[in-house]
């Protein structure tokens, strides 16, 4: 027996001793008077994707060029066939001139066509017709991503209508996961991986021509499949069947103004058993995921309303610009994301690509004169955490709060239109209602956005005249401004609050 191994058994028992003996001092020393965190929480990981916030879905692909939603898969290679050189860095530029922070790029739809040089199968673009048909999207679009200083990441169809293999678990260990680790490869940054819910039925299969079903949430191996990408792209949320962040559901562009990041759909759910942010993919033009000819797009107005019901509704929001069939973001796409972000910009403080910081709204939060009901003693928990614009640092409350209040003096007396808050979401989601009420006078109270007010999480921007849809208006002139934190599921945590 080595020296190290007798050394061990023979103190286990002084060992065990040990442990009894401490758990009389059991609380671990917190000299910081840290808040505990309210269970359960957000991975590193899922912090980070949050952080995005606001990017691009691009459906690019075979069904740009067969003016269909979903292909077959028995679509010749040649089809695919690019009228100009398809130029990723555009869709990129694009999206950030309307305030994104990155993107995800359709590579691969229920049709299995490949936009990259995949080893997997020949049903890929360097079989595709035309002059253009070799640009490898996934590789340009992150080499692009990088350039531009935004987060990418790739929409990988689980469903092949293509594949021989599919419904079997050659499918699953020879072509899937194979091909999700060789997108990974393009870049260990990435910040998401989008698996449909659409996962079997009627497709080609190699010539089979049969219809094929698959129990989705054992069939594509996830655990293996999570451990193989995160070993490429450790920040990588897997999105859908992959479980790290959900589906908020309706696809038009809201969630609701109760959203918990646990739970299912637009609210979510308050006693959820793990943290499951949500996601709300919505289209900005008027038909399909996919271009089709003579399409509109809906108003940079409805854009903005649709940030405001998502990013402001504490779920990030994926929004869809198609290219066409030159392999580019049309005009019209490119002028309406340009006035989406002048919108942002100017209402929100939405830092904009080529916009200047000048131009920005007004954050009247910062001229404010601040006053809470009460500050957590010890630590650095005070109200200058508030608004020093770091998400990390926060104000706090003592343990046993649950009700709270901080009241924002002018003696400007500004015009304001939007209340933005924050939790540091690193201890979990915890406010469940809220209240603002806001006086001219300094004596009369009233209350804003009335029934509206209740989780915050990530972030809640909420319109003060209570209308999404023309949150605009005249706003409010205020001489103060009081929010009430009325009941949460631990002492309330604020890091942030901006008033424009
Ligand atoms: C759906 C797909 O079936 C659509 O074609 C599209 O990709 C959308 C974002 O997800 O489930």
């Amino acid at each position: 027996m080595k020296i190290k191994t007798l050394l061990a058994i023979l103190l286990l028992p002084v060992a065990t001793w040990g442990q009894t003996f401490t758990l009389e001092n059991e609380a671990p020393a917190n000299p910081d008077n840290k808040p505990l965190p309210c269970h359960p929480l957000p991975s590193d990981r899922q912090v980070k994707w949050n952080e995005t916030e606001f990017y691009a879905f691009f459906h690019y692909g075979m069904n740009t060029f067969t003016n269909q939603e979903w292909g077959y898969g028995d679509e010749s290679e040649s089809t695919y066939a690019p009228l100009g050189k398809p130029d990723p860095e555009q869709w990129v530029t694009s999206v950030k001139a309307a305030g994104m922070k990155g993107g995800i790029a359709v590579v691969k739809h229920h049709d299995g066509f490949c936009l990259w040089p995949t080893a997997t199968t020949t049903h890929n673009l360097t079989n595709g017709g035309g002059q253009y048909h070799n640009v490898n999207i996934a590789e340009e679009f992150a080499k692009a991503s990088k350039k531009h200083e935004m987060k990418y990441g790739f929409y990988v169809s689980p469903w092949d209508r293509n594949s021989a293999y599919y419904g079997t678990d050659d499918y699953v260990t020879k072509v899937f996961i194979p091909q999700c680790e060789e997108l990974a490869a393009y870049g260990s940054d990435q910040f998401e991986m989008w698996f449909d819910g659409a996962n079997g039925g009627d497709g080609y299969y190699g010539g089979a021509r049969t219809t094929r079903s698959v129990d989705a949430s054992i069939y594509y191996d996830i655990p293996n499949l999570r451990a193989k990408v995160h070993k490429i792209a450790p920040d990588c949320v897997m999105w859908g069947v992959g479980d790290e962040a959900r589906w908020i559901g309706n696809e038009q562009g809201y969630s609701a103004n109760t959203c918990w990041a646990m739970g299912y759909s637009e609210t979510g759910d308050m006693n959820g058993w793990y943290w499951h942010p949500g996601e709300s993919d919505a289209k900005a033009t008027n038909s399909g995921w996919f271009w089709h000819s003579g399409e509109g797009i809906k108003s940079a107005a409805r854009l903005f309303q649709m940030y405001l019901e998502t990013v402001g509704r504490n779920a990030t929001l994926i929004l869809n610009c198609p290219p066409d069939n030159y392999g580019v973001l049309p005009t019209q796409t490119v002028n309406t994301l340009k006035e989406l972000g002048t919108m942002l910009h100017e209402r929100l403080a939405v830092p904009v690509y080529e916009l200047d910081e000048s131009t920005a709204a007004t954050d009247y939060a910062k001229s404010a004169q601040i006053e809470v009901s009460e500050e957590r003693t010890g630590g650095n928990y005070g109200i200058a955490n508030l608004t020093d614009g770091d998400r990390k640092t926060y104000w706090a409350t003592d343990d046993n709060t649950r009700e709270a209040s901080i009241t924002l003096t002018w003696a400007s007396a500004p015009t304001v239109r939007y209340l933005v808050l924050q939790e540091p979401i690193e201890l979990g989601q915890r406010i469940k209602d809220f209240k603002i009420e806001y006086t001219q006078n300094g004596t009369d109270w009233q209350e804003l956005a009335k029934d509206i007010t209740t989780t915050v999480g990530y972030k809640r921007i909420i319109p003060l005249n209570g209308s999404t849809e023309n949150s605009y208006g005249n706003g409010y002139k205020v001489r103060a401004m009081r929010i009430t934190i009325l009941d949460s599921r631990a002492c309330p945590l604020i890091s942030n609050i901006n008033v424009y």
